[in-house]
């Protein structure tokens, strides 16, 4: 299993020099760096160990103001090169980079005292024991890059260490931080990274995360060599072509399509060195990104990180927070909360009960980042996740409205809802149309019984004349029970009645052709505006035909009375 060591220790104290004698390669590249004899940049080189075992090596800058390019460097480690100047002891960055290290969960290492040859034995055993104290449980050992003097040792410690070493995240979809780009002649932009998860093959295709671009991979390397396939650990360099260098920096995430989100907010547990106040503005470095954030405090130990730029993170990622120094870290609860101070819901998220966070339904993808497999103890349906209660509570309003809606038309609109056509079907209602109804429900009159007789009424004594009705439901319900027959909006006739005036017109149509209004009105005895409606209504119902001011019978309706008549 491949692994990363990272140094860390103060400016000057001779990181960049030891990583030289151990493996052969100087880091500081930059001309910058060769002129001020200090190291800017991350450096990267690889080490064989005597068991045959290759790391790669990570070296930092020591200088306090390059804190921040040291946290890029050590995230993703899996152990420590601590290197202490043996005539000067523990520095600050001695300190804060420990501070850092422990932060980003990084327990593991060994603790090199270097400069040997330039103090006296006493000087040097005296710097051994402070850093015994400094770093208990870690192997210490004093070495000089300039003699070689303890380098064996060293190996041999490293050795040790990385052979106890355990990667846990490699199971986990792929995911690269970068922390280089550049663009080579020939090849296009490059960018390089310890791959924290899965693996990355040529022609894979990735997503370049916040951008949330698709990207191909051409090339991959693994310390300058071409391979086809690198994996979890590994460093490694990918030609991405059709892509420019500049849309690609230090803090980008390659990442497998789907399998992580990015956010602009991150729910975290913290750890604090010094007290971080609600509202604190604060640097905060994930994966190889820093973005600055304002710290929203829930209970005594969580917080809600609200950012000016979105990062990609994962459960269980560590962080750290900056302002100046480094103030404390945390470890990711959710990578991408919603935006409220929820206790309740940091506590379960807290406790990894995922499913008890999720009430009404959201899309499962938008909940990959917090689970590991399968949701449990959640309802499931298509692609979206709810808890039993919400469903229930569902059904219970769908239920109420349902029994206090108006009887006539006994049923409620489905949801507008994205997730109705999945989630209805679950329900024990019957659809008809875009509404739900009670299993087997017809439309009744319930308590408008007494109304209804009393329009029936109104309706029968009025005979062919027209009757104003005021409640148009309830004048349809009437209808569709064959109890009567609206004309226009506001008025009805009896059913026999119109049967009554619709044979009147028939015959007179059969004898003369045709039918004028004011003969309809003579005919039936009624008034004119009466007569016009039920006029309207037969021409509606495929009874006659407006030619002019006259009306003539179509061909059905006179077939149908003809045959009417015969039987
Ligand atoms: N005598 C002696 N001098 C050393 C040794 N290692 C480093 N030095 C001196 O210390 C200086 C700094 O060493 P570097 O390796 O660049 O220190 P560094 O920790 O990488 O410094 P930064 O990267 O800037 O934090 C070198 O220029 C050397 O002069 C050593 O083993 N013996
Ligand atoms: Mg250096």
């Amino acid at each position: 299993m491949p692994l990363t060591v990272g140094t860390a220790g103060h400016i000057d104290h001779g990181k960049t020099w030891l990583v030289r004698a151990l493996t052969g390669k100087d880091t500081d590249r930059l001309p910058e760096e060769r002129r001020r004899g200090i190291s800017i940049d991350l450096g990267y080189a690889p080490l064989e160990l005597p068991d045959g075992r290759r790391v790669s090596v990570v070296d930092v800058p020591g200088h306090e103001r390059f804190v921040r390019t040291m946290v890029a460097g050590a995230t993703g480690i899996d152990f420590f090169l601590l290197v202490v100047d043996a005539g000067e002891g523990p520095r600050p960055q001695t300190h804060e980079h420990l501070a850092i290290l422990r932060l980003l969960g990084v327990e593991r290492g060994v603790v090199a005292v270097t400069k040997a040859d330039a103090v006296d034995a006493e000087t040097l055993e005296l710097a051994i024991e402070v850093a015994r104290e400094l770093v208990p449980g870690a192997q210490v050992v004093g070495v000089s890059a300039k003699t070689g003097e303890g380098l064996g040792d060293l190996r041999a410690a490293l050795e040790s260490v990385a052979a106890a070493a355990e990667r846990t995240e490699s199971e986990r979809p792929t995911r690269l931080y970068v922390d280089r780009s550049f663009s080579l002649r020939g090849i296009g932009t490059v960018v390089t990274g310890t791959l924290r998860s899965g693996a990355i093959s040529v022609g894979d295709e990735l997503r370049l995360e916040p951008a949330g671009r698709s990207v191909r991979v051409r090339s991959v390397q693994v310390h300058d060599r071409d391979v086809e396939r690198a994996e979890a650990g590994q460093r490694v360099a990918l030609g991405l072509p059709g892509i420019e260098r500049s849309e690609v920096v230090r803090g980008d995430a390659l990442v497998e399509p789907d399998a992580y989100r990015s956010s602009y907010r991150l729910d975290v547990e913290l750890e604090e060195i010094e007290p971080i106040p609600d509202g604190a503005r604060v640097h905060v470095h994930v994966g190889t990104a820093q973005a600055v954030a304002r710290v929203a405090r829930v209970g005594e130990h969580w917080a809600q990180l609200r950012l000016a730029r979105p990062v990609v993170a994962a459960r269980g990622d560590r962080l750290v927070l900056r302002s100046g120094t480094t103030l404390g870290g945390g470890s990711v609860l959710d990578p991408a909360p919603p935006r409220h101070r929820d206790r309740t819901r940091m506590d379960l998220v807290a406790r990894g009960d995922v499913a008890a966070t999720v009430r009404a339904p959201v899309r499962i993808a938008s909940l990959r980042h917090l689970l590991d497999g399968e949701p449990a103890g959640v309802e499931r349906a298509g692609d979206w996740i709810f808890s039993r209660e919400w469903l229930d509570e569902l059904e219970g309003e769908l239920r109420r409205r349902i029994e206090a809606a108006d009887p006539l038309d006994p049923g409620v609109p489905i949801p507008a809802r994205p997730w109705a056509s999945d989630v209805v079907p679950l329900l024990p209602f019957e659809r008809r149309g875009a509404r739900l109804h009670l299993a087997g429900a017809t439309p009744s009159l319930g308590a408008r019984e007494a109304e209804a007789a009393s329009l029936a009424n109104a309706v029968a004594e009025a005979g062919v004349r027209a009757t104003k009705v005021e409640d148009a439901d309830l004048a349809r319900f009437l209808e569709s029970g064959g109890r009567l027959v609206r004309l226009g909006p506001e008025h009805a006739i009896g059913r026999e009645a119109y049967d009554v005036a619709r044979e009147a017109l028939v015959r007179e149509c059969q004898a003369a052709g045709d039918i004028a209004l004011a003969r309809f009105r003579d005919l039936l005895g009624i008034g004119r505006r009466d007569a016009q409606l039920l006029l309207e209504r037969f021409d509606q119902d495929g009874v006659t035909r407006r030619v002019g001011d006259r009306r003539v019978l179509r061909r059905r309706a006179a077939a149908g009375a003809t045959s009417r008549r015969s039987s």
